[in-house]
């Protein structure tokens, strides 16, 4: 039988972390879907637009190989009714969010995937701003 994996992330200034994680999250299934998180979401919960717009990051995140679908994640909030509506066997997210979303074992695996070390979006940006 063929297994979905499902993936939440803002995927912001992508870098080799992210394409590591989509790389490892298609490992656990057949068909990877990702949840690119909106705007608003980030202006919400970071207080901060993304460097790069919601659109921009789906396009970039769908022209990965191994991801097959990409939606907005319009709440953090909706994470069950997203499990749901694309009939995931699996949850993959870094480990940054360890027991975070141990809740949905009951819909589907929930798997922690260890982060890529020494590479992140805010590092990024003031690493840039330095040059
Ligand atoms: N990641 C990683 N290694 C890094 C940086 C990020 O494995 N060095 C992973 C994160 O653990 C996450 C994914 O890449 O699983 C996306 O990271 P972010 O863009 O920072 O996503 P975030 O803002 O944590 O997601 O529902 C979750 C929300 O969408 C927010």
């Amino acid at each position: 039988m063929s297994r979905t994996v499902i993936t939440f992330g803002t995927f912001d200034v992508f870098h080799v972390g992210h394409l590591r994680i989509l790389e490892r999250a298609a490992s656990h299934g057949d068909r990877l879907v990702v949840g690119v998180s909106a705007d608003a979401l980030n202006l919400r919960k970071k207080g901060r637009a993304p460097v790069f717009s919601e659109a921009e990051r789906l396009a970039i995140v769908s022209a990965i190989k191994g991801v097959d679908e990409v939606f907005v994640e319009e709440s953090l909030e909706l994470k069950r009714s997203y499990i749901e509506k694309f009939s995931a066997d699996v949850l993959v997210m870094g480990d940054d969010w360890a027991g975070r979303f141990d809740e949905f074992g009951d819909i589907c695996d929930v798997v922690y995937l260890p982060r890529t070390p020494a590479i992140s979006t805010t590092a990024l940006i003031e690493k840039i701003s330095q040059v």
